[in-house]
């Protein structure tokens, strides 16, 4: 198993820094790609990463950016990885809006840019590669639980990309023969999520608001429901792909949904606290905001001008052929993240999409 050598973009991220984490445990050499950035985007793997003047080094960090061909092909020939896995993106979906044209570039092109850069280098019979698809793609479907024959009818300039994403995938398999195959993940949480995302932005208010630093939490949709499961788990189905005997696209996902408004009504139960919700066509729930509840108000703001009401996977190809299931269920995942947020002393308030 020495030889393994794994590519993965999107590093610095949250799947990135539990995937390098999985794969130098099991003994991979790990090349992660970060972006230049101003201030310091390393944040979640700076405790493995080793100075390079050290001997016997595993994990490598390589400047790079997947709207960049060039530097890609550079990379890949520099490495030579025995597999990829491609989970850089501009993964915020409300963002993908503002930024419709960036999001294509670095989600769909930079894709087919690695693909090219895989194919370009001769290696399509040698490398495996993994795409981050995601269950934005089933979209506006009607089909519940979604699966892999589910048809997809994205809504949103990221689900867009990513559907492009998705299927360059699978051509490159079906033209060139190339191992390359698409995981469409449910969301997975952590307690190193992106703070913008809804779930750690309601762990870190918990804990802002417990240590009395923030007093009013603002959320957009709160009747959405999502298929929530924990990030650990998912990176462990991520390598079961790229292992399995043939090139496949499986759904990775817990099988139960749940609303943003009960991942809140939870998070804040961790504390002792309960919700008196306000505004935008909420029911006000008859309870004395002087009781201890916590104020949180809709705000508009957060509104998409497209929603995803309802994603609920049905992991069954996965748990038969890879072997995988979920391990942390929804209640330990937002212990979890409330646990985290409030023993870190940093928490600012939690305001942002
Ligand atoms: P994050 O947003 O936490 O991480 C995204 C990573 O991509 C970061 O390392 C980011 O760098 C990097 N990145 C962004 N733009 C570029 C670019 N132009 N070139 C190179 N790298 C770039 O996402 P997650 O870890 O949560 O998700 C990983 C992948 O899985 C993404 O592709 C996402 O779309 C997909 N996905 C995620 C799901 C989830 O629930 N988490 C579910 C389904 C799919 P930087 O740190 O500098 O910003
Ligand atoms: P999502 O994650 O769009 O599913 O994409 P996000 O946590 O941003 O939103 C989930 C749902 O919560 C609703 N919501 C809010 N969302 C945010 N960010 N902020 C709020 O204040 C808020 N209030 C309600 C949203 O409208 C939405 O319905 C994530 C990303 O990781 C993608 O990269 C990935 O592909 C999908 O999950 C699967």
């Amino acid at each position: 198993m020495a030889d393994k050598v794994a590519l993965i973009t999107g590093v610095t991220g949250q799947d990135g820094a539990y995937l390098a984490r999985l794969l130098l445990a099991k003994g991979y050499i790990v090349h992660g790609v970060k972006r230049r950035s101003s201030s310091f985007n390393t944040e979640r793997i700076d405790d493995i990463y080793v100075d390079p003047h050290e001997r016997d080094i595993s994990f490598f960090l390589h400047h790079g950016d997947l709207t960049d061909a060039t530097n890609l092909i550079r990379l890949v020939q520099e490495t030579r990885p025995s597999e990829i896995y491609n989970l850089g993106a501009q993964s915020h979906v409300q963002v993908s809006f503002e930024t419709p044209e960036y999001t294509a570039n670095a989600d769909a092109l930079g894709t087919l840019r690695l693909l090219e850069a895989i194919r370009i280098l001769r290696l399509e019979k040698t490398v495996r590669f993994y795409q981050a698809s995601t269950s934005e793609l089933y979209g506006k479907t009607l089909e519940v639980p979604q699966r892999e024959t589910t048809p997809f009818r994205p809504c949103s300039p990221y689900a867009a990309a990513k559907l492009y994403a998705y299927w360059a995938t699978v051509n490159y398999r079906e033209a060139y023969g190339m191992f390359a195959a698409n995981g469409i993940l449910f969301n997975h949480e952590s307690p190193v999520r992106g703070e913008t995302f809804v779930t750690r932005k309601i762990t870190r208010a918990v804990a802002s608001i417990h240590h009395g630093r923030q007093e009013t939490l603002y959320l957009g949709n709160i009747d959405v429901r999502r298929d929530w499961g924990h990030a650990r788990d998912y990176v462990e189905g991520i390598w079961r792909i790229l292992q399995h005997d043939e090139a496949d696209d499986f759904v990775l996902a817990t099988g139960e949904a749940h609303s943003v408004r009960e991942f809140a009504e939870l998070a804040f139960a961790e504390t002792g606290r309960t919700i008196l919700w306000q505004g935008h066509g909420v029911d006000e729930i008859g309870i004395d905001a002087g009781s201890g509840a916590v104020l949180v108000r809709i705000d508009p703001r957060y509104f998409r001008p497209a929603e995803v009401d309802l994603l609920v996977g049905d992991p069954s190809k996965a748990r038969t052929r890879l072997g995988w299931s979920h391990v942390t269920g929804f209640k330990d995942l937002v212990a979890e993240m409330v646990r985290s947020d409030l023993a870190r002393a940093d928490n600012r308030p939690s305001g942002r999409s």
